[in-house]
């Protein structure tokens, strides 16, 4: 009887240490994709991601509530932009409490610009209130990458321009260069009266790109004013690849003069049509007696590209060209491109953000995977307006396919905020990066890197306050893709490093002896305290074991800055149902959802999410 008494007893508190597999609540929607991802919200409900959902014509990904108390989920609207072309909303998941928040990723957005498919993303924060709309980041989609222009002068050195004004001229010429410094433009010029010369080609400008040196030397021509011949040899010498033209750039000429053409033995009608088959872009600067007369007026109109008002310029003289350039540099940028604000936009044309997500105190947190040739990154928007790009650069420049920002975390030690970002790819064996924050910037203060090739070591991340006294304790880092003959993937127990220590890992998680295809460390979660030592318990995901049907493991926290390496508790797909797959993808616990007191795990399968208590 004692002993049958302490059978039972003991049996109660293995249940009391782990969760029940008897009643789990399961939801299960036809969307596809249903499952990829699931977060708890606000102690009451389910969010989850279906983000292969086809909503409607270029329009992929869902989210669902899931409610306990109802065991149905309903999907939650969103007023989908536009311009958000198949973003798989749902693909990632975070949420925050005090105030609750939840923040959801469309990573695939579509974006062509000319004949080149990009992807970018949008993230949405909602408040409590999944009814109100959610505020949008970034807040518009990326502008197409700039286009690099050709510019080509040419200038009037004609008899009737005194030699004070051709200086005037020749200065304007070299301050409208110097406004391109930072862009790839390519500059050439030619002179002409009833002579041509061409001071400097593309190539020389290349060779050479300092304007001074190339227009100082420029002395006038004089003579008549061949203005349509002049554009002609434009066209036809300095708009080619001998000259260093660029294919695919745009052409640009600007053409300098102060008067009607004379002596000419050509006319516009012969060069302008030849111009506009070219694609050359033309604007007028016509100065003091050029606007003398009706006629020479409509000269500079016919000489100049449609509408006329847009690229004819009128100066009364040329000491007052100083007060176009900025105009001019204006109207050439709006051609080149979109302007978005952003210098550095054409770097992130495959970035992805929204790849993972985390919710900071300074805003929402969006790794970025593509940013830069795949190298990645995070945006950091603490603002509607202020974005800070985190990435490791400065610290180490060999990133090349690294995809910083795979996985990533916030941690908060004595109340302050760190980010870490995940780079499985990192040459081939995963990186993961501590940023601190220095003031408007966040630098790389201590990194881990992974051992083995192709282990995806930093595909998941998950901080961990084991002793639940606000402060993070531990980082788990998945490599779900780690091999050993008889386990297939692992998960890294990292303290946090004290002071100027090198950050190291100390225990290692692993499955159980038999899944070499597991892919254990595929999702991990903060669980709570499910066995009431006061100290917090996780649970990782295994989706590929048991040929997909997936399992999760239980582990206790073992110390105030540890996790026990032996697992409490393994739960597998086919013991709750014996049609699930791919049990495990994604978790999410640390709330009591059931209101029994006890926390609850949230588990992602294919189509399903399960709720165990
Ligand atoms: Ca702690
Ligand atoms: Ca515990
Ligand atoms: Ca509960």
């Amino acid at each position: 009887m004692t002993c049958g008494l302490l059978v039972l007893t003991a049996l109660a508190l293995c249940h009391g240490f782990n969760l029940d597999t008897e009643y789990p609540t399961t939801f299960q929607e036809n969307a596809r994709g249903f499952g990829q991802s699931v977060i708890q919200l606000g102690g009451s409900r389910l969010v989850v991601g279906a983000p292969q959902e086809i909503k409607a014509a270029n329009q992929t990904g869902g989210l669902y509530q899931c409610d306990y108390s109802t065991g149905k989920c309903e999907p939650i609207h969103l007023q989908v932009p536009p311009e958000a072309v198949n973003m798989s909303l749902g693909l990632s998941l975070a949420a925050a409490t005090n105030p609750t928040q939840l923040l959801a990723c469309g990573p695939t957005v579509h974006q062509i610009c000319k004949e080149n498919m990009y992807v970018n993303g949008f993230c949405f924060l909602f408040g409590s209130n999944l009814l109100q709309q959610p505020q949008r980041f970034p807040g518009a989609l990326r502008g197409c990458p700039r286009q690099d222009s050709d510019i080509a002068f040419l200038i009037d050195g004609s008899g009737s321009i005194n030699a004070n004004d051709f200086q005037k001229m020749k200065n304007f010429v070299s301050t409208v260069m110097n406004q391109f410094k930072e862009s790839k433009t390519l500059f050439s010029l030619m002179q002409y009266s009833e002579d041509f010369r061409t001071h400097f080609t593309f190539s020389d400008f290349k060779r050479n790109p300092n304007p001074e040196s190339l227009v100082r030397p420029i002395r006038q021509l004089l003579g008549r004013t061949h203005t349509a011949t002049g554009i002609r040899k434009v066209v036809t010498e300095l708009f080619h690849h001998a000259s260093g033209a660029r294919e695919n750039a745009v052409k640009i000429l600007v053409v300098i003069t102060d008067g009607e053409k004379y002596g000419d033995p050509l006319d516009y009608e012969d060069v302008i049509p030849q111009a506009d088959r070219a694609g050359v872009i033309r604007y007028v600067i016509g100065v003091g007696h050029a606007f003398s007369s009706v006629g020479s007026r409509q000269e500079l109109n016919t000489i100049a590209s449609k509408p006329p008002r847009d690229h004819v310029f009128q100066v009364n003289n040329f000491e007052a060209l100083k007060t176009i350039q900025n105009q001019l540099q204006e109207k050439i940028f709006a051609i080149e491109g979109t302007e978005t604000g952003s210098s550095s936009s054409f770097e992130h044309e495959m970035s992805q953000e929204g790849f993972s997500a985390a919710i900071t105190s300074n805003g929402p947190l969006l790794g970025s995977v593509g940013s830069f040739d795949w190298a990645g990154g995070a945006f950091l928007h603490t603002s509607k307006n202020k974005v800070t790009f985190i990435n490791t650069t400065r610290v180490n420049s060999d990133m090349n396919d690294a995809y910083l920002g795979y996985a990533s975390t916030v941690i908060l030690r004595n109340k302050v905020q760190s980010l870490v970002l995940g780079a499985p790819r990192y040459q081939h064996t995963g990186l993961v990066v501590m940023f601190r924050r220095n003031f408007d910037t966040w630098e790389a203060n201590a990194n881990i890197k992974g051992s083995q090739i192709g282990s995806y070591f930093g595909a998941a991340l998950c901080s961990v306050d084991v002793d639940s006294d606000g402060s993070t304790d531990v980082v788990l880092i998945g490599s779900p893709h780690y091999y050993e003959q008889t386990r297939g993937g692992q998960v890294s127990v990292c303290p946090m490093p004290k002071g100027r220590a090198q950050w190291r890992c100390e225990t290692v998680l692993r499955g159980e002896h038999g899944h070499p295809w597991g892919r254990f460390g595929t999702a991990l979660t903060v669980l709570g305290d499910v066995n009431g030592d006061k100290l917090t318990d996780v649970a990782i995901g295994a989706p590929g074991e048991q040929e997909n049907r997936g399992a999760v493991y239980l582990f206790h926290g073992s110390s105030p800055v540890s996790i026990s390496s032996s697992y409490s508790q393994r739960i597998t797909g086919s013991q709750l149902s014996p049609k699930l797959q791919y049990f495990g993808q994604s978790l999410s616990g640390g709330q009591d959802l059931t209101m029994d007191g006890l926390m609850d795990l949230a588990v992602g399968a294919q189509g399903h999410i399960l709720l165990l208590r």
